[in-house]
């Protein structure tokens, strides 16, 4: 398989207006997956064409549910789709009922919601249709498991050129992995390890892939401060949704001993504003089988993959908290300093902001 260096013109790190993008989004319906769908829908130079929910860290029902209630309180008629392809190590049950949690709360049930609304094709068909049918080529965000992908990209190989860049959170290069499961060495990434064949399989692929890993994303833990800042805008409905998506993370240190961290929001970011973090390009490869499977490694050699390695965690909390409240607030970033956000949103209440 040729291989294409990944090095597409990436959005500008100065500070400057992102480049426009076509986005298609997969994610698997954990709090931090929803809380990046909100986030995106808020960035203008974004034109969202497309939001497949993976069945891997939630229950698929409540989290489409949930998905579809979101892009209806920020009016985007955007179309949904459902995967149907199992991975091979599922995720606890505890964490996927976590959609049922979200698809429950009030901001997202102020009127009736259609529940009839049909899920076919599956998300990895309806991924190609996506594709092919833009005007240009379109930047996949996956938040987790890169299974419908894979199985696009096995299906229908002439997506390749359809895909601008793949945007993945994933993988653990340095740092260990957050999967404690018996059998298991725990030096993967969960996203990777729930369908390890699929990040081979795209790892195959001729597409430019920016991945943030755990290295990263273990440097922005959710923390007290940045849930309750969303406090102070009580009565908007974005602010309460990305508030109580936040609020929804707690206890996930008291009872797995690893925090909960803004894996998927960190990931999302990039597009909006890449200079959040810094990059390095890695030769990589992914462990298949095994107990190790699911880690991705280092090998001279491997596939080149640009990583984020470093990020400015008070900038990314100013530019979550400038994308999903209505108005100038105080912002604690954690060395206690306060700073006022660059640009901020529009983030009226639902309908007030087209798409
Ligand atoms: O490994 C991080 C990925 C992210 O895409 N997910 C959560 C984010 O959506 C899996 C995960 C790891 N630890 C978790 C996870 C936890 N304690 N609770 C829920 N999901
Ligand atoms: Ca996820």
């Amino acid at each position: 398989m040729t291989r294409r260096d990944p090095t597409p013109a990436y959005g500008d790190v100065t500070g400057a207006a992102p480049r426009r993008r076509r986005v298609v989004f997969d994610h698997d319906g954990a709090p931090d997956d929803l809380l990046s769908l909100l986030l995106l829908t808020r960035y203008d130079h974004v034109d969202l064409r497309g939001v497949a929910v993976t069945p891997a860290d939630c229950l698929l029902e409540p989290a489409l549910s949930a998905t579809r209630k979101i892009l209806d309180l920020v009016g985007r008629d955007v179309p949904t789709a459902a995967g149907v392809l199992p991975g091979r190590n599922p995720f606890p049950l505890a964490w996927r009922i976590d959609a049922l949690r979200v698809d429950a709360l009030p901001v997202l049930n102020q009127k009736d919601h259609d529940t009839t609304r049909a899920d076919r094709p599956a998300a990895h068909e309806q991924l190609a249709t996506w594709l092919m049918r833009a005007p240009a080529p379109v930047t996949v965000l996956a938040t987790g498991p890169l299974t419908n992908l894979a199985r696009c990209l096995d299906d229908h190989p002439r997506i390749e050129s359809r895909i601008e860049e793949v945007v993945f959170m994933g993988g653990a290069l340095d740092v260990t992995g957050n999967v404690n499961q018996p059998g298991h060495d725990g030096t993967a990434e969960w996203n990777v390890f729930w369908d390890p064949g699929a990040v081979r399989r795209v790892f195959d692929a001729a597409v430019p892939i920016t991945m943030f890993p755990l290295d990263v994303t273990d440097r922005v833990p959710v923390t007290p401060d940045l849930a309750r800042a969303f406090g102070r805008h009580y009565g908007h409905p974005v602010s309460d949704l990305a508030g109580s998506l936040l609020a929804l993370t707690f206890g996930t240190l008291e009872t797995t001993s690893l925090p909960y961290c803004c894996w998927d929001s960190l990931t999302t970011s990039y597009l909006a504003e890449p200079g959040i973090c810094t990059f390095e390009t890695v030769h990589c490869d992914v462990i298949t089988r095994g107990e190790s499977q699911g880690r991705v490694v280092r090998r001279s050699g491997g596939r080149a993959v640009r990583c984020a390695r470093t990020v400015d965690s008070g900038r990314f909390h100013r530019h979550l908290l400038t994308m999903l409240t209505p108005g100038p607030t105080p912002v604690p970033t954690p060395g206690g300093r306060q700073a006022s956000p660059a640009r901020r949103a529009d983030v009226g209440p639902a309908g007030e902001r087209g798409g």
